[in-house]
Protein backbone atom coordinates (compact mmCIF):
# COMPACT_ATOMS: atom_id res chain seq x y z
CA UNK A 1 0.00 0.00 0.00
CA UNK A 2 1.16 3.44 -0.95
CA UNK A 3 1.38 5.77 2.62
CA UNK A 4 -0.41 9.28 2.85
CA UNK A 5 1.39 11.69 5.04
CA UNK A 6 -0.95 14.16 7.14
CA UNK A 7 0.45 16.74 8.75
CA UNK A 8 -1.35 18.32 11.60
CA UNK A 9 0.68 21.48 13.17
CA UNK A 10 -1.63 22.34 16.53
CA UNK A 11 -0.30 22.87 20.42
CA UNK A 12 -3.70 23.93 21.08
CA UNK A 13 -4.18 20.81 23.00
CA UNK A 14 -0.95 21.12 25.32
CA UNK A 15 0.42 24.41 27.52
CA UNK A 16 4.03 24.27 26.23
CA UNK A 17 4.18 25.60 23.02
CA UNK A 18 6.16 24.22 20.31
CA UNK A 19 4.37 20.85 19.42
CA UNK A 20 3.48 22.61 16.05
CA UNK A 21 6.62 22.31 14.53
CA UNK A 22 6.11 18.39 15.12
CA UNK A 23 5.39 17.78 11.37
CA UNK A 24 8.29 19.82 10.17
CA UNK A 25 11.23 18.79 12.70
CA UNK A 26 9.89 15.10 11.41
CA UNK A 27 9.95 15.67 7.62
CA UNK A 28 13.06 17.18 8.26
CA UNK A 29 14.61 14.29 10.18
CA UNK A 30 14.04 12.48 6.32
CA UNK A 31 10.23 10.34 6.87
CA UNK A 32 10.16 10.33 3.28
CA UNK A 33 13.28 9.13 2.20
CA UNK A 34 12.99 6.42 5.03
CA UNK A 35 9.80 5.48 3.48
CA UNK A 36 11.25 5.07 -0.19
CA UNK A 37 14.01 3.40 1.39
CA UNK A 38 11.56 0.29 2.45
CA UNK A 39 10.25 0.43 -1.04
CA UNK A 40 6.80 2.35 -0.17
CA UNK A 41 5.22 5.37 -2.47
CA UNK A 42 4.62 7.93 -0.19
CA UNK A 43 2.43 11.01 -0.92
CA UNK A 44 3.15 14.19 1.44
CA UNK A 45 0.08 15.81 1.77
CA UNK A 46 1.23 18.86 3.51
CA UNK A 47 -0.64 20.16 6.96
CA UNK A 48 -3.88 21.14 7.38
CA UNK A 49 -4.53 24.54 8.00
CA UNK A 50 -4.60 25.91 11.83
CA UNK A 51 -6.03 29.24 13.27
CA UNK A 52 -4.14 31.06 15.74
CA UNK A 53 -6.44 31.75 17.95
CA UNK A 54 -6.95 35.73 18.97
CA UNK A 55 -7.50 35.06 22.52
CA UNK A 56 -5.73 32.91 25.61
CA UNK A 57 -8.44 30.95 27.73
CA UNK A 58 -10.04 32.34 30.51
CA UNK A 59 -8.23 31.21 33.93
CA UNK A 60 -9.78 28.17 35.07
CA UNK A 61 -11.39 26.82 31.70
CA UNK A 62 -11.63 23.29 31.69
CA UNK A 63 -11.72 22.72 27.73
CA UNK A 64 -9.13 25.56 26.28
CA UNK A 65 -9.04 26.10 22.64
CA UNK A 66 -12.03 23.73 22.34
CA UNK A 67 -13.24 25.46 18.89
CA UNK A 68 -10.51 25.60 17.25
CA UNK A 69 -9.85 21.85 17.77
CA UNK A 70 -13.02 20.95 17.39
CA UNK A 71 -12.96 21.85 13.74
CA UNK A 72 -8.99 20.90 13.12
CA UNK A 73 -10.06 17.09 14.34
CA UNK A 74 -13.48 17.54 12.23
CA UNK A 75 -10.97 17.95 9.00
CA UNK A 76 -8.44 15.58 10.29
CA UNK A 77 -10.98 12.81 10.28
CA UNK A 78 -12.41 13.38 6.89
CA UNK A 79 -8.87 13.33 5.27
CA UNK A 80 -7.84 9.95 7.53
CA UNK A 81 -10.80 8.29 6.22
CA UNK A 82 -10.44 9.89 2.49
CA UNK A 83 -7.13 8.30 2.54
CA UNK A 84 -8.35 5.10 3.50
CA UNK A 85 -11.12 4.85 1.24
CA UNK A 86 -8.10 5.25 -1.55
CA UNK A 87 -6.37 2.40 -0.09
CA UNK A 88 -3.70 4.32 1.14
CA UNK A 89 -2.34 3.98 5.25
CA UNK A 90 -2.77 7.18 6.51
CA UNK A 91 0.16 8.27 8.44
CA UNK A 92 -0.18 11.43 10.27
CA UNK A 93 1.90 13.84 12.70
CA UNK A 94 1.25 16.26 15.58
CA UNK A 95 0.78 18.27 16.80
CA UNK A 96 -0.48 17.49 20.51
CA UNK A 97 -2.12 14.36 21.26
CA UNK A 98 -5.54 15.51 21.06
CA UNK A 99 -5.21 14.97 17.05
CA UNK A 100 -5.76 11.76 17.77
CA UNK A 101 -9.81 12.41 18.37
CA UNK A 102 -10.02 13.16 14.93
CA UNK A 103 -8.12 10.44 12.98
CA UNK A 104 -9.58 7.56 15.66
CA UNK A 105 -12.89 8.85 14.60
CA UNK A 106 -11.60 9.15 10.84
CA UNK A 107 -9.97 5.68 10.91
CA UNK A 108 -13.39 4.21 12.75
CA UNK A 109 -15.44 4.97 9.31
CA UNK A 110 -13.50 1.88 7.48
CA UNK A 111 -12.83 -0.65 10.35
CA UNK A 112 -15.92 -1.17 12.28
CA UNK A 113 -14.31 -2.63 15.11
CA UNK A 114 -10.95 -1.03 15.31
CA UNK A 115 -8.26 -1.61 18.04
CA UNK A 116 -6.09 1.04 19.14
CA UNK A 117 -2.37 1.22 20.77
CA UNK A 118 -1.85 3.81 23.00
CA UNK A 119 2.37 4.43 23.66
CA UNK A 120 2.46 7.39 25.77
CA UNK A 121 3.91 8.08 29.72
CA UNK A 122 0.57 9.43 30.45
CA UNK A 123 -3.19 7.63 29.46
CA UNK A 124 -5.09 10.97 28.06
CA UNK A 125 -7.98 9.79 29.78
CA UNK A 126 -9.16 12.81 31.50
CA UNK A 127 -12.62 14.29 30.76
CA UNK A 128 -13.79 17.70 31.58
CA UNK A 129 -14.48 17.12 34.92
CA UNK A 130 -11.25 15.36 35.85
CA UNK A 131 -8.51 17.66 33.52
CA UNK A 132 -6.27 19.14 36.46
CA UNK A 133 -4.95 21.13 33.67
CA UNK A 134 -7.67 22.01 30.98
CA UNK A 135 -5.43 20.83 28.09
CA UNK A 136 -7.72 18.74 26.11
CA UNK A 137 -4.30 16.42 24.57
CA UNK A 138 -5.02 14.93 28.04
CA UNK A 139 -8.13 13.98 27.17
CA UNK A 140 -8.13 12.04 23.70
CA UNK A 141 -8.18 8.51 24.87
CA UNK A 142 -11.39 9.11 27.14
CA UNK A 143 -13.17 10.67 23.93
CA UNK A 144 -12.24 7.19 21.66
CA UNK A 145 -13.72 5.65 24.07
CA UNK A 146 -17.15 7.81 24.76
CA UNK A 147 -16.79 9.89 27.45
CA UNK A 148 -16.16 13.58 27.81
CA UNK A 149 -17.33 16.30 26.50
CA UNK A 150 -20.09 16.77 24.08
CA UNK A 151 -18.74 19.09 21.79
CA UNK A 152 -15.39 16.48 21.31
CA UNK A 153 -17.78 13.59 21.38
CA UNK A 154 -19.30 15.06 18.27
CA UNK A 155 -16.20 15.41 16.02
CA UNK A 156 -15.97 13.63 12.69
CA UNK A 157 -19.68 13.48 12.86
CA UNK A 158 -19.63 11.30 16.29
CA UNK A 159 -22.49 9.40 16.92
CA UNK A 160 -22.36 7.16 13.33
CA UNK A 161 -19.97 4.72 14.95
CA UNK A 162 -19.97 3.13 18.27
CA UNK A 163 -16.71 4.27 20.67
CA UNK A 164 -14.06 2.54 20.77
CA UNK A 165 -14.71 -0.60 22.79
CA UNK A 166 -12.62 -0.69 26.01
CA UNK A 167 -11.46 -4.51 25.38
CA UNK A 168 -10.06 -3.11 22.30
CA UNK A 169 -7.37 -0.94 23.85
CA UNK A 170 -3.73 -1.07 25.29
CA UNK A 171 -1.63 1.54 26.73
CA UNK A 172 2.00 0.95 26.67
CA UNK A 173 4.46 2.96 28.66
CA UNK A 174 2.82 4.83 31.57
CA UNK A 175 3.94 5.69 34.11
CA UNK A 176 1.91 9.28 35.30
CA UNK A 177 -1.72 8.96 35.38
CA UNK A 178 -3.75 11.28 37.31
CA UNK A 179 -6.45 10.20 39.88
CA UNK A 180 -9.38 10.66 37.45
CA UNK A 181 -8.41 9.09 34.85
CA UNK A 182 -7.36 6.07 36.55
CA UNK A 183 -10.75 5.65 37.98
CA UNK A 184 -12.15 5.53 34.72
CA UNK A 185 -9.85 2.96 33.39
CA UNK A 186 -10.48 0.77 36.21
CA UNK A 187 -13.75 0.97 36.13
CA UNK A 188 -13.62 0.16 31.76
CA UNK A 189 -11.02 -2.31 32.48
CA UNK A 190 -8.79 -1.07 29.88
CA UNK A 191 -5.80 -2.96 29.75
CA UNK A 192 -2.60 -0.39 30.85
CA UNK A 193 0.81 -2.14 30.92
CA UNK A 194 2.27 0.42 32.92
CA UNK A 195 6.27 0.85 33.26
CA UNK A 196 6.23 -1.45 35.96
CA UNK A 197 4.65 -4.03 33.55
CA UNK A 198 7.45 -3.66 31.25
CA UNK A 199 10.21 -3.77 33.66
CA UNK A 200 9.04 -7.29 35.24
CA UNK A 201 7.90 -9.12 31.95
CA UNK A 202 9.75 -7.24 29.32
CA UNK A 203 8.89 -5.53 26.16
CA UNK A 204 8.74 -8.70 24.13
CA UNK A 205 5.89 -10.33 27.06
CA UNK A 206 4.23 -7.09 27.31
CA UNK A 207 3.69 -6.54 23.82
CA UNK A 208 2.89 -10.42 22.47
CA UNK A 209 0.14 -10.32 25.34
CA UNK A 210 -1.00 -7.07 24.06
CA UNK A 211 -1.80 -7.95 20.29
CA UNK A 212 -3.25 -10.74 21.38
CA UNK A 213 -5.39 -8.68 23.46
CA UNK A 214 -5.78 -6.99 19.93
CA UNK A 215 -6.69 -9.58 17.86
CA UNK A 216 -9.85 -9.46 17.76
CA UNK A 217 -10.02 -6.08 16.15
CA UNK A 218 -10.27 -6.05 12.70
CA UNK A 219 -7.50 -3.69 12.29
CA UNK A 220 -5.38 -1.15 14.97
CA UNK A 221 -4.34 2.50 15.48
CA UNK A 222 -1.36 3.32 16.38
CA UNK A 223 -1.32 6.23 18.65
CA UNK A 224 2.50 6.93 19.79
CA UNK A 225 3.16 9.71 22.13
CA UNK A 226 6.88 9.98 22.15
CA UNK A 227 7.04 10.85 25.60
CA UNK A 228 6.61 7.47 26.08
CA UNK A 229 9.55 7.22 25.41
CA UNK A 230 12.50 7.66 28.27
CA UNK A 231 13.80 11.54 28.00
CA UNK A 232 16.99 11.07 27.52
CA UNK A 233 15.65 8.83 24.35
CA UNK A 234 13.20 11.85 22.90
CA UNK A 235 14.36 15.12 25.17
CA UNK A 236 11.71 16.89 22.56
CA UNK A 237 8.42 16.67 24.11
CA UNK A 238 6.41 19.40 26.24
CA UNK A 239 5.89 16.93 28.66
CA UNK A 240 8.62 14.53 29.82
CA UNK A 241 8.60 12.16 32.75
CA UNK A 242 11.49 10.63 33.71
CA UNK A 243 12.05 6.64 33.82
CA UNK A 244 10.23 5.76 30.55
CA UNK A 245 10.73 3.07 27.71
CA UNK A 246 14.18 2.48 26.14
CA UNK A 247 14.91 2.96 22.79
CA UNK A 248 15.71 -0.59 21.78
CA UNK A 249 12.11 -1.40 24.07
CA UNK A 250 10.25 0.97 21.86
CA UNK A 251 12.07 0.07 18.45
CA UNK A 252 10.96 -3.80 19.77
CA UNK A 253 7.39 -2.87 20.30
CA UNK A 254 7.15 -1.55 16.30
CA UNK A 255 8.39 -4.45 15.22
CA UNK A 256 6.44 -6.89 16.67
CA UNK A 257 3.18 -4.36 15.77
CA UNK A 258 4.60 -4.39 12.17
CA UNK A 259 4.57 -8.32 12.04
CA UNK A 260 1.67 -8.75 13.61
CA UNK A 261 -0.07 -7.31 9.99
CA UNK A 262 -2.98 -5.41 11.69
CA UNK A 263 -1.73 -1.96 11.35
CA UNK A 264 -3.90 0.14 9.45
CA UNK A 265 -2.95 3.49 10.38
CA UNK A 266 -0.64 5.74 12.82
CA UNK A 267 0.07 9.12 14.22
CA UNK A 268 3.19 9.88 15.31
CA UNK A 269 2.77 13.02 18.44
CA UNK A 270 3.90 15.46 21.00
CA UNK A 271 7.27 16.22 19.14
CA UNK A 272 8.32 19.61 20.45
CA UNK A 273 11.88 20.90 18.12
CA UNK A 274 11.84 24.02 20.67
CA UNK A 275 12.57 22.15 23.99
CA UNK A 276 14.94 18.66 21.44
CA UNK A 277 18.90 18.72 21.33
CA UNK A 278 19.81 18.49 17.31
CA UNK A 279 16.36 17.15 16.14
CA UNK A 280 17.00 13.80 18.20
CA UNK A 281 13.36 13.07 19.39
CA UNK A 282 12.19 13.52 15.75
CA UNK A 283 15.33 11.35 14.22
CA UNK A 284 13.97 8.74 16.86
CA UNK A 285 10.51 9.09 15.48
CA UNK A 286 11.71 8.41 11.87
CA UNK A 287 13.81 5.02 13.21
CA UNK A 288 10.27 4.03 14.72
CA UNK A 289 8.48 4.57 11.61
CA UNK A 290 10.69 2.52 9.62
CA UNK A 291 10.18 -0.36 12.27
CA UNK A 292 6.51 0.20 11.96
CA UNK A 293 6.85 -0.16 8.62
CA UNK A 294 9.01 -3.22 8.53
CA UNK A 295 12.39 -2.13 8.70
CA UNK A 296 14.70 -4.87 10.18
CA UNK A 297 18.47 -4.69 11.17
CA UNK A 298 19.27 -7.54 8.73
C1 LIG B 1 -2.07 15.43 32.20
C2 LIG B 1 -0.95 15.54 31.19
N1 LIG B 1 -2.48 14.06 32.41
C3 LIG B 1 -3.27 16.29 31.76
N2 LIG B 1 -1.18 14.82 30.01
C4 LIG B 1 -0.28 14.69 28.99
O1 LIG B 1 -3.07 17.49 31.61
O2 LIG B 1 -4.35 15.76 31.59
N3 LIG B 1 -0.44 13.89 28.01
N4 LIG B 1 0.82 15.38 29.00
O3 LIG B 1 0.38 13.55 27.03
MN1 LIG C 1 -0.41 11.59 25.03
MN1 LIG D 1 2.14 11.81 27.00
MN1 LIG E 1 17.29 2.63 10.97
Amino acid sequence: TDISIIGVPIDLGADRRGVDMGPSAIRCAGIEQKLEQLGYIVHDLGDLAVRRPAARPEPGERLKYVDELVRVNGKLADKTAEELEKGRFPLILGGDHSIAIGSIKGVQRHVPRLGVLWFDAHCDANTADTTPSGNIHGMSLAVSLGYGSRRLLGVGGGGKRDPIRPEDVVIIGARSIDPGEKALLRELGVRVYTMHDIDRRGMDQVMEEALYRLSSADGVHLSFDLDGLDPNDAPGVGTPVIGGVSYRESHLAMEMLAESGKLVSAEFVEVNPVLDYRNKTAHTAVELIGSVFGEQIM
